[in-house]
């Protein structure tokens, strides 16, 4: 080793203090990022089929957002195209910044051609993988892209060095501009034809929508090196599918759910319901290849037109892979399987350090379903009913005038009403046999309003009004924790004797199956309008939405304040 004379000695002292100082900024000072959108239209193709899509500065999918937990970020959203947006930032809690927070006729209204709006907010307390998207008709099928923050603190040990990461966000591509595809589903008692769906890996098809057997459409791939291991970021953004993700021939680790840790375990595949993320572990520790992985539907039961039933695939490419390497299609669970289904579920499980409420202030009820509502003479329906999403059997009345969040804030009356129903009428059988009760929803805008800081436990009970089908609910501004599940109907007597209080996961989306409930807790710590919504576009289009108000505390940082900046005029 060279001998090093004093001032060379003092210059790499200093450098190494400097180089100290650089990794600890790294974990302890929090920045803020300032983000440009202009919401513009733009042509793409994919499946064989160009159309003008809306898009986030002409991406597709839309900017990635990276951030350190406790960052602050701007967003100045400009709308330059013909439709009204919003941007809601998925699983992000909003915490005092419920006016960022983005669903439209919740929070606020929707940004009309020509203006800008200011995002702002402080993403604190939490840390993993999440998504942003738009929040208002069905933009949201080509307005997304993945928002990941990273732990202020080292990163997690998984027990293995992590070589690196890929972020893979699926979801559907359609053959029309999105809000048409939703005016064709709003009105009509049969949904619309599907088969010209096309399922996407980060927006792209895979070679399994090839148009000829020459003209193979773009494939994404990964380049991986022997030996190592990888974070897959694994979001759904789809519409309204739910999707397997698989490897061929690999094993993938679950290790997060929705941003929050889980016990870790070994699966092939993935299930992914719209709204939730998982991140996956993957070794490169078979031959050295190339390797097809992506994403597959998952409908629980598949009911109505045929879905599109090709996989979107990507290359998962190892160093030094040969060239002529033979490329296979993994195997995806059959899509209709509730036993796969039920058998991955139970395996997800959280830790038990953990802030899970023991006693209640409310224990809630809800009856989910699909109904049916009269049409009003303004609708263009093709008959005298529409299909409705319901919750309680009410149909969300979406307000036109002012957001919710407004309407509560600024003491705007006529908006909405409170006293939502915290239980049903009557437990009758809702899963065993058609509900006529359930058959007929009706419009209205109720919310249910909670003190701050009260406790919640939230069943969501499945019922069989016009369909049963599988309900991915997500609820805003908050983490919940899902302390039981089952099939039927949920017994208030004896159900609770089976929850899990021990290790139960926490996530911000859960699929509530059809035939089935779901129990779910949380702390109302929030001030503000939370929505409560099926991340199945078709469900929410019908209606399928409830809110909650969470009133202010006592304290300053128990208030919410007023907006930061100027939300988008109503009218
Ligand atoms: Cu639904």
């Amino acid at each position: 080793m060279e001998f090093l004379t004093e001032p060379k000695q003092a210059l790499v002292t200093i450098t190494v203090l400097l180089l100290t100082l650089l990794a600890q900024a790294k974990y302890s000072i929090a920045e803020t990022h300032f983000l440009y959108w202009e919401v513009v239209t733009k042509e793409f193709t994919r499946n064989c089929g160009s159309v003008n899509i809306t898009t986030v500065n002409g991406m597709y999918p839309g900017p990635v957002v990276n951030i350190t937990e406790g960052d602050t970020v701007v967003v100045n959203v400009t709308n330059m195209q013909e439709y009204p947006v919003t941007i809601h930032w998925h699983g992000i809690f909003q915490f005092m910044t419920n006016w960022a927070d983005g669903p439209a006729h919740f929070t606020q209204c929707s940004l009309k051609t020509g203006n800008s709006q200011i995002y702002e907010f402080i993403v604190s307390g939490q840390s993993g993988t999440f998504f942003w998207h738009a929040h208002n008709n069905w933009l949201r099928a080509t307005m997304f892209g993945a928002f990941i923050v990273h732990p202020r603190d080292p990163p997690p040990n998984y027990g293995v060095e992590v070589a690196g990461e890929f972020s893979m966000i699926s979801g559907e591509w359609f053959d029309t501009q999105p809000n048409d595809v939703e005016m064709g589903y709003l009105y009509r008692p049969i949904p619309v034809d599907t088969s010209k769906t096309a399922n996407t890996l980060n927006g792209l098809t895979g070679p399994l929508y090839n148009c000829t057997p020459d003209d193979v459409p773009e494939t994404q791939v990964f380049r991986v090196q022997n030996g190592s291991t990888y974070l897959l970021r694994l979001t759904n953004a789809g519409l309204n599918n739910n999707h397997w993700f698989t490897v061929a021939n690999h094993t993938l680790t679950v290790v997060s759910v929705d941003g929050n840790y889980v016990k870790p375990f070994a699966t092939d595949a993935v299930l992914i319901a719209p709204g939730q993320t998982t991140d996956v572990l993957l070794t490169a520790n078979q031959t050295i290849g190339s390797y097809y992985g992506g994403v597959g539907l998952a409908q629980i039961p598949q009911v109505g037109p045929p879905l599109e039933a090709r996989e979107a695939l990507a290359i998962i490419e190892y160093e030094g892979a040969p060239a002529d390497f033979p490329l296979s299609t993994p195997p995806f669970p059959a899509p209709s399987d509730p036993m796969v289904v039920d058998d991955y579920t139970a395996k997800v499980l959280g830790y038990t350090d953990m802030d899970l409420p023991e006693t209640m202030d409310h224990n809630l009820v809800y009856v989910v379903g699909i109904a049916l509502v009269d049409c009003i003479p303004s609708e263009p329906c093709t008959s005298t009913q529409k299909l409705a999403g319901t919750v309680q059997n009410f149909t969300f009345d979406e307000p036109q005038n002012s957001s919710v969040l407004e309407a509560y804030f600024y003491n705007i009356s006529g908006v909405y009403e409170t006293g939502f129903p915290e239980l049903p009428p009557e437990f009758i059988d809702f899963t065993g046999r058609p509900s006529p009760e359930y058959g007929i929803g009706s419009r209205a805008t109720l919310v249910k309003e909670l003190e701050f800081n009260q406790t919640v436990e939230l069943v969501l009970q499945n019922v069989n009004a016009a369909v049963m089908l599988d309900h991915p609910f997500h609820l805003h501004g908050h983490d919940f924790y899902v302390v039981g599940r089952n099939y039927g109907n949920f017994n208030q007597t004896t159900d609770p004797a089976t929850f899990n209080l021990r290790d139960p996961p926490r996530f911000n989306t859960i699929s509530v199956h059809s035939g089935g409930w779901v129990a779910l807790r949380f702390r109302a710590n929030n001030p503000g309008v939370w929505l409560l919504h099926c991340h199945f576009e078709r469900h929410k289009t019908w209606g399928m939405e409830a809110a909650f108000i969470t009133k202010n505390g006592t304290q300053l940082n128990e208030t919410l304040p007023g907006p930061k900046h100027p939300l988008p005029p109503c009218i």
